[in-house]
């Protein structure tokens, strides 16, 4: 009888049918549901070329040296920094992963926190059912429409949320490691005159190493007292500890954050500050995204087995 490949999942997908349909086309083992996983990775660790991950739960490199035949990671999620490059590279191991899919969601979702932080609709919402409407008025907010967006990280998700801003008439710059070449928007040199020139400043870069806390309390206080911070990226860009003084002193007006340092962990001062909009990284949580998300993992996993290379792989796989 024809064998199906085994694949190491190394644990449960953000989409559940994803679960299922990886069973149902592989002999799958889902190493975060082995009662010993340690000891099941140096039993059967070597049976396996391929693993299944998402950008949530990552790689570490303790996994991929415990499985001496790794070829091949495809990962749910546009995010990589989860997953432990230079174990990966060392070893040769291509890595397949699932950009351009979320970008309307992504955006859709900096759109939404950057909306509700300014006009404070959650904050409303719990004014309304706290019996408060009656009793007080609701403060008074601030205007999105016309205003200055700051994106730092100008890659298909910022660009996606500079073409929702022109529809709220916004003026748009960003900051990038370089200039986008035709972009019509103000390209800024550093994130410090960008965060200065902003009426809101929304994250779309890349997490890891090089985009560690530059969001700075530095660049909270160029901010200001008016401006609003959105973050959709990874919640290692800020410093959250310096983002929570901020907002608690006045030093920035409000935060919309759909993702932090240590999830699902938000620094515990967040949830008691109503200036803050909290989500749990849900941004490309919809239907449509996740099945499309979806989809190209498993279009990269197959594609991997019959060829070799996956559809689309990670910058640092695809260069080699
Ligand atoms: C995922 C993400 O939902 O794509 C990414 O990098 O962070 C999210 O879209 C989540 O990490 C699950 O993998």
């Amino acid at each position: 009888a024809h064998s199906r490949p085994r694949v190491l999942q190394y644990g449960k997908m953000p989409l559940p049918q994803l679960d299922a349909e990886l069973a149902q086309a592989y002999d799958v083992h889902i190493l975060s549901q082995e009662s010993d996983p340690d000891r099941f990775l140096a039993e059967q660790g070597a049976q396996f070329k391929y693993l299944v991950t998402s950008a949530a739960m990552g790689l570490p490199a303790r996994v991929v040296d415990a499985l001496p035949e790794l070829q091949f990671v495809s990962s749910f999620g546009v995010g990589f920094d989860s997953l432990d490059k230079d174990a990966l590279l060392r070893r040769g191991v291509r890595v397949g992963y699932t950009p351009g899919v979320l970008d309307d969601c992504v955006a859709d979702m900096a759109m939404a926190l950057l909306l509700d932080a300014a006009r404070g609709l959650s904050a409303s919402d719990r004014f309304v059912r706290r019996g408060d409407w009656s009793r007080q008025r609701f403060g008074i907010q601030t205007r999105v429409s016309g205003k200055r967006l700051g994106i730092f990280g100008m890659g298909r998700i910022g660009s996606t949320v500079a073409r929702r801003a022109a529809g709220f008439d916004m003026e748009v710059a960003y900051h990038n490691r370089r200039p986008i070449e035709g972009s019509p928007h103000l390209y800024l040199a550093s994130l410090l005159e960008l965060a200065s020139w902003s009426d809101f400043l929304v994250i779309t870069a890349a997490g890891g190493d090089h985009t560690r806390h530059l969001v700075s309390r530095e660049v909270l206080d160029a901010l200001g007292a008016q401006g609003f911070l959105v973050n959709v990226a990874r919640g290692s860009v800020v410093d959250e500890a310096a983002l929570v003084e901020a907002l608690r002193s006045g030093r920035i007006a409000g935060a919309g954050l759909d993702v932090f340092e240590d999830e699902p962990h938000p620094h515990p001062d967040l949830l008691t500050l109503d200036n803050a909009v909290l989500a749990p990284h849900i941004a490309s949580g919809t239907h449509e995204t996740r099945r499309a998300m979806a989809d190209l993992v498993l279009k990269n996993l197959q594609q991997c087995i019959a060829t070799g290379h996956p559809a689309v792989e990670v910058p640092w796989s695809a260069a080699r």
